[in-house]
């Protein structure tokens, strides 16, 4: 086994001997993107980005922010590694290429130093904020798209607008800094599976702004532009292996790698209130309206993964690879594509979408790259919302296929009841609303609707006499056996 090197600033040069390293300087820089979120996936995305400009000469970086508790361990890293890492791409032929990626240059914490965050975002250097805080992380009602008061930081905030805890709070104290000394406001660009993210991060941003402070909510709505993006890199979640594959094939110590696989892409509006780096050079497409490139991706993309992770959970397959290594999965996985999701997109000027779906297909079937199940259905509570409940309604409405996606809402009431795959096997739930989801679903054997007539999550599905009666049979069918290819099959 080779001696692995601790990977920093002072051994970039050795590093470089075995893998790509940054060709740019990162000292004496101030970074022009302050990025709040810092997870895989701004890390295989943005980051990398960032880091494709700063090799081509271009001047941009990025400061992290960590507004959770739980950031503090990435920040501790950071700090050790001078907040470089490595990025493995995981390529379908076993190949893993390693490289160090530069351009996150600082990272700040604002659990412990409310006030440097705040700072960092009024300097005059920054020109873009940008967040990827998850579809949970936006803070509103899912059944009428209100911002939600009730949360009690929300609450706080408001009443201490110089102790901010959330995502809103800071981004109207650093505003209001900037308002003060006459600089211009920063673009704020939410980089999250949600359609129409920059309309929805304005919309969240003002509600808020509004009750807490109405002048600074006017100079926000005339000052600050929120580009709508669509956002797409699979990243799994980093495991020990992958920390071991490093060390062991390149030399390179590196405790927080991210991996991914090797398609990468990001469509984006070119509204941008204090300018921006030069993304094109780098492969961004920049767009008028994003809004059906974004429908598109996460109505076939992240609701396919999650019909595949739903199914494959309770059926037993780890991960996404072995969901389509199944044939009966990969089948479905098309049928559900094409008869449901596809119908409701119309045509997408210079996409032609059986090519789009025919690569989703080879992504999901990368063997290498072993996303967990657990991760796609982790959050399914904010994730299915946005991805599959609307095309169900849309589908309803028009009198279309509804059949492949119920199925998927039937076995996510039997996953959060049982909390076990159907062999009896525990599963791993990460969910915000893990308690409420078990408690609705272990009230399916008295009512067969329990699960859907919350409402939240939803809205009217349960009132509809077609849904009903198609989500009735399934629950009814996958109580009794089980046996959830049994009833897959069934509906091809
Ligand atoms: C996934 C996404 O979390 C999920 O459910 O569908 O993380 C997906 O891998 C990315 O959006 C790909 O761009």
């Amino acid at each position: 086994m080779k001696k692995s090197i601790q990977l920093n600033q002072d051994n970039l040069e050795q590093i470089g001997n075995h893998i790509p390293v940054p060709n740019y300087n990162r000292t004496s820089e101030t970074a022009d993107i302050v990025h709040i979120g810092v997870g895989g996936f701004h890390r295989s995305h943005l980051a990398y980005y960032v880091h494709l400009l700063k090799n081509s000469g271009e001047a941009s970086s990025l400061c992290g922010i960590g507004l959770r508790e739980g950031d503090q361990n990435l920040h501790d890293i950071f700090k050790k590694q001078d907040h470089l890492y490595t990025l493995m791409v995981k390529h379908p032929d076993g190949k893993i290429e390693p490289e160090i990626i530069g351009s996150i240059i600082d990272f700040k914490m604002g659990t412990t130093d409310p006030e440097a965050v705040i700072s960092q975002m009024a300097h005059k250097n920054t020109r873009i904020v940008s967040l990827t805080i998850t579809e949970g992380g936006y803070n509103f009602n899912p059944t009428t798209g209100e911002f939600n008061f009730d949360n009690p930081d929300i609450q706080h905030e408001l009443r201490h607008p110089n102790d901010p805890k959330t995502v809103y709070g800071f981004l109207t104290a650093a505003l209001k800094r900037r308002r003060d000394a006459g600089l211009p406001a920063f673009t704020i660009m939410s980089c999250d599976n949600i359609e129409h993210n920059g309309d929805m991060a304005r919309k969240m941003l003002l509600a808020f702004a509004e009750t807490q402070n109405p002048d600074l909510a006017k100079w926000i709505a005339k000052e600050v532009t929120f580009p709508n993006s669509m956002v797409d890199r699979i990243t799994p979640v980093t495991t020990p292996a992958d920390i071991d594959i490093l060390a062991q094939n390149s030399g390179v110590q590196d405790a927080w790698p991210v991996t991914c696989e090797p398609f990468i892409q990001w469509v984006v509006e070119d509204k941008f209130s204090n300018g921006r780096p030069a993304f094109e050079k780098v492969g961004v497409q920049f767009v008028p309206d994003v809004g059906p490139y974004e429908k598109m991706k996460l109505r076939l993309l992240n609701a396919g993964h999650s019909v595949m992770g739903i199914l494959g959970a309770i059926h037993g397959h780890p991960t996404i690879n072995a969901c389509v290594e199944d044939e009966l999965f990969a089948k479905y996985l098309g049928a559900f594509l094409d008869e449901e999701a596809t119908p409701i997109l119309g045509p997408i000027i210079g996409i032609d979408l059986e090519d789009y779906k025919d690569s989703l297909l080879e992504r999901f079937a990368n063997p290498n790259i072993k996303d967990s199940v657990s991760r796609i259905c982790s959050e399914s509570s904010a994730k299915l919302p946005k991805f599959l409940i609307p095309t169900i309604q849309e589908n309803l409405a028009t009198g279309g296929c509804i059949k492949f996606a119920t199925l998927v809402l039937a076995a996510w009431c039997y996953y959060s009841d049982k909390q076990a795959d159907q062999n009896g096997e525990p599963l791993e739930i990460i969910d915000a609303m893990q308690d409420e989801l078990h408690k609705a679903a272990t009230a399916t054997s008295s009512d067969p609707l329990a699960f859907i007539r919350q409402e939240s999550l939803f809205g009217e599905l349960a009132e509809n006499e077609r849904f009903a009666t198609t989500y009735t049979d399934m629950i009814q069918e996958l109580y009794k056996t089980s046996e959830v290819k049994k009833l897959m099959r069934s509906l091809l």
